[in-house]
């Protein structure tokens, strides 16, 4: 047992408090890392607000980055000492993880949204000894130290600083690849993102380097467009407005080669898909509740085109997660332009800042790094 500290969320709705706990020993298959940052992320929040099926009390946190301390007796990935960002994690043995898309994988919500690893066991207790929720994308890395499974650390260079990194194990490698993996877009093709936070400011970035030729991003807070301007979108809109479609197949022309949504609006992504060239795409990468229907024209979609899910931007994150680091360092990429720091007992003022809108990703910092 280790004694480590820990935001707790106690109840649904209820705030997170900072306090002592037991993790165990990593089993074989385990990585144990001392976390340096987290990131916080939406799906964070829905977990502490009740929205996942996973009890609480519960560590939560799942954009963790930090040193390897010391790890299982059947990892050979990584050794202590190693810097690691901690990513979603997959079981690496369905058709989607065989096929190279482990962001589809079947075991998606066990390895990451359960509370528990897969067998329904977890490592983290109270003093009194009732057990708490944890495992949080096989990482809850709300705390001092997580306990990771190989699959989801991913080795990154020393000579970066781990309180930038932890977010490109979700909300930034979802945001560039949905643009850079899932998209593919040829330079010069037209692309609008729905949602100008971190995974749609992250898009834009991606857009730009893929070279695209009409960036537009969508948001209904004047900063975030500002903000979209500055890092690569060559349009801006708001949200608000109820002519999306006409004003989008106003700049493009032909209509938009691709379009991403990150607000989960019905109306806004019913005028996203309306304003597609006949052969365009739509990505849904927001997090809707389960049942949510939404109505779409079908004859717009027969005549070719495409609407489709997309998770964690198709990314296998430990080819995907050193790609972008490479990216940041050749400065086509600056992703530290979202990237506001909170100290970890100020977790719940950075989640204030979250919702606000008056922080894009906030970061946790927990040791210097
Ligand atoms: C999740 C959404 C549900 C599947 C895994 C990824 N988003 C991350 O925040
Ligand atoms: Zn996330």
């Amino acid at each position: 047992m280790k004694r480590i500290t820990a935001a707790v969320v106690e109840e649904a709705g209820g705030p997170f408090v900072v306090e002592d706990i037991e993790l165990a020993e990593p089993r074989p298959d385990e990585v144990l890392v001392k976390v340096s940052a987290v990131g916080i992320c939406n799906t964070d929040l829905g977990a502490a607000a009740g929205h996942y099926p996973l009890a609480l009390p519960a560590v939560l946190g799942h954009e963790g980055a930090g040193v390897v301390e010391s790890v299982g007796a059947g990892v050979t990935k990584v050794a202590p000492g190693d810097h690691v960002v901690l990513t979603f994690n997959s079981c690496g043995s369905c058709d989607s993880c065989h096929t190279g898309r482990p962001s589809y994988c079947q075991q998606i919500p066990v390895l990451n949204a359960s509370g528990t690893r897969a067998d329904g066991s977890t490592a983290y207790t109270r003093d009194t000894g009732a057990r708490l929720s944890g495992h949080f994308f096989s990482q809850s890395s709300f705390a001092t130290y997580s306990l990771a499974s190989e699959r989801n650390v991913v080795k990154v260079p020393q000579d970066l600083p781990l309180d930038l990194l932890g977010p490109l194990g979700c909300g930034i490698q979802t945001g560039a690849g949905a643009v850079l993996n899932a998209m593919r877009p040829r330079p010069g093709q037209s692309v609008a993102v729905f949602g100008a936070g971190s995974l749609g400011l992250s898009s834009v970035m991606a857009a730009r380097l893929a070279g695209c030729g009409v960036i537009v991003a969508v948001d209904l807070m004047a900063e975030r467009r500002e903000l979209a301007l500055e890092l690569g979108a060559t349009h801006v809109l708001d949200g608000a407005r109820d002519d999306l479609t006409e004003e989008l197949r106003r700049i493009t022309g032909e209509g938009l080669d691709f379009a991403v949504d990150y607000t989960s609006n019905t109306q806004v992504v019913r005028a996203a898909v309306a304003a597609l060239n006949p052969r365009g795409t739509c990505l849904l990468g927001g997090a809707a509740a389960p049942g949510k229907p939404i109505e779409l024209d079908m004859g717009l979609i027969h005549l070719g085109r495409t609407v489709r899910g997309m998770i964690e931007g198709d990314s296998v994150p430990d080819v995907f997660i050193p790609e972008l680091i490479e990216h940041y360092r050749a400065g086509r990429f600056p992703f530290d332009r979202l990237i506001s720091h909170f100290a970890f007992d100020q977790i719940n003022e950075a989640i204030k800042a979250t919702q606000s809108g008056a922080a894009v990703k906030a970061v946790l910092t927990l040791t210097e790094s």
